[in-house]
């Protein structure tokens, strides 16, 4: 569908008022208060840092925030030296917007953000739009330029962030938009799911007339719906290096379930919605990447490896029936076999370390290397992961589990297949790790042709019938 305009009289007021602009930061915010001052700073520098002779907007797209987010956007003073030393020139004056942006359908979240930011990027008329999430804390004003200099300069119409991030961090990411969209499209965009792009004017009106819209992108499909929807139509698309992605951080087992399910269920139905655009791909192709080279050693994280595989064994009680209706049999054969062992292993993990089923309260939680030794070998193989996001698409196009319930079921075995990253890894340096990401994805490549070959069998199915 495509959503209605539904732009509410005050955003067009603001539209009028603006006129029109070259370059537009939009700003998506859900209860920020505490990190978007800073973001607003840095994007405010950059953009007459770096843009000085193009007119520039900033518009915060907010779900109408209890804690005073929008507020911190409008008294944010910017950095002392835009006003003492750049502001020679009155055309580089910032006009600086927070809006509370409209539901679609009854639905809000981060893309409905977007979707707003989109319209008023479109109305505007500006050449280059660069979205920035704001719970970021390693965001400078030169991000502004690495994000809109590939368009401005070089006739991009997207950029991808690229970003050294912890090796248990952007698990979505590592397991499967990055090795999916690598082996589907042939594109080794690293972060396509990364939160802070560079997209083209070109590229935000194809997006308002895509009528592909739903629920899922209200939220945080957004981000792989719009990196997929720029290779499907053939867009040309940069990387470029940003350094460090510092943000609230999530542990996979306990703040990421949604998430995935919205990030997955977009993905797996884009693939089944553009055969086209991947049934003849064959390898991949590395994306040129824009900026200097950073050398950093991003910040750990903390995992309850115990809780994944948990969860991956509880999965097994009570989604089993989907794994069986959607992955290949002997898929689901051993994922439920990987699930009994998941079981185990979690089981002595928590009597070795003394925590009890659910993590243990009172005495100090068990670090994430304490938990992956203690869980010892368990290893979920990069094939099998490989093969079930396959059987997922084709589940997709045949249609008889829903979306929903077909990606609600896959998070316990993404949990199995992220405990067994952190185990495998625990000794590993980041970039070690990073050689993992990268086996993985060479696996995706290779076993492209088992899903080109189901997808395929559905074609000689449907047309036997
Ligand atoms: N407007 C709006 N923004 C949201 C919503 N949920 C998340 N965001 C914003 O989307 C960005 C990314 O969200 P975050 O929770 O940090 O996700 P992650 O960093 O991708 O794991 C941040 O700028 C959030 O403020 C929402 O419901 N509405
Ligand atoms: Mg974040």
């Amino acid at each position: 569908m495509v959503p209605a305009t539904t732009l509410t009289p005050a955003i067009r007021e603001e539209i009028a008022r603006l006129g029109r602009a070259d370059i537009m930061v939009g700003i998506p915010s859900f209860k920020n208060a505490a990190t978007i001052g800073y973001v607003v700073r840095a994007a405010h520098a950059g953009l007459v840092q770096y843009f000085p002779d193009l007119k520039p907007v900033l518009v915060n797209s907010d779900a109408g925030s209890p804690d005073g987010t929008q507020r911190v956007v409008i008294e944010t003073e910017p950095p002392d030296y835009v006003e003492r030393i750049l502001l020679v020139r009155p055309t580089n004056r910032l006009d600086r917007v927070t809006l509370t942006y409209p539901e679609i359908d009854g639905v809000g979240g981060k893309g409905a953000a977007l979707r707003t930011i989109f319209e008023i990027a479109a109305a505007l008329d500006v050449q280059a739009l660069v979205v920035v999430d704001s719970d970021l804390r390693s965001i400078v004003p030169e991000w502004i330029e690495l994000l809109a200099g590939p368009i401005l300069k070089g006739g991009y119409d997207f950029v991808a962030p690229l970003y050294a991030r912890y090796k248990y961090d952007g698990t979505i990411t590592n397991t499967v938009t990055y090795p999916l969209t690598r082996a589907l499209y042939g594109h080794r965009i690293r972060q396509p799911i990364g939160g802070d792009f560079g997209v083209s004017g070109d590229l935000v009106r194809h997006y308002l007339e895509l009528d592909d819209w739903t629920d899922d992108i209200s939220k945080f499909g957004i981000d792989i719906w719009m990196t997929t929807s720029a290779l499907t139509a053939g867009f040309a698309v940069c990387q470029t290096r940003l350094g460090a992605k510092v943000h609230d951080p999530k542990d996979p087992g306990s703040d990421l379930g949604p998430m995935f399910r919205q990030v997955v269920g977009t993905i797996l139905e884009l693939a089944a919605a553009h055969p086209d655009a991947w049934l003849n791909i064959r390898g991949s192709h590395d994306v040129p990447a824009y900026g200097f080279e950073r050398i950093i050693d991003p910040p750990p994280l903390e995992v309850n490896a115990i809780r994944l595989l948990d969860e991956f064994h509880e999965g097994s009680i009570t989604v089993a029936d989907t794994w069986r209706r959607t992955l290949a049999r002997e898929n689901a054969d051993m994922v439920l076999e990987l699930a009994d062992e998941a079981g185990k292993a979690a089981e002595k993990a928590s009597r070795t370390l003394g925590v009890g089923g659910e993590g243990g309260s009172g005495a100090s939680a068990p670090t994430t290397i304490e938990m992956a030794e203690a869980l010892g070998s368990f290893h979920f193989p990069d094939d099998l992961w490989a093969r079930c996001i396959y059987d997922l698409i084709v589940a997709t196009r045949r249609g008889d589990v829903e979306t929903g319930p077909l990606v609600a079921a896959l998070v316990p075995i993404y949990f199995g297949r992220v405990g067994s990253f952190v185990i495998e890894n625990r000794h590993l340096t980041t970039s070690a790790a990073e050689e993992r990401v990268e086996r993985q994805a060479r696996e995706f490549e290779l076993l492209k042709p088992y899903l080109v070959e189901r997808w395929r069998a559905l074609d000689a199915d449907g047309a036997g019938a």
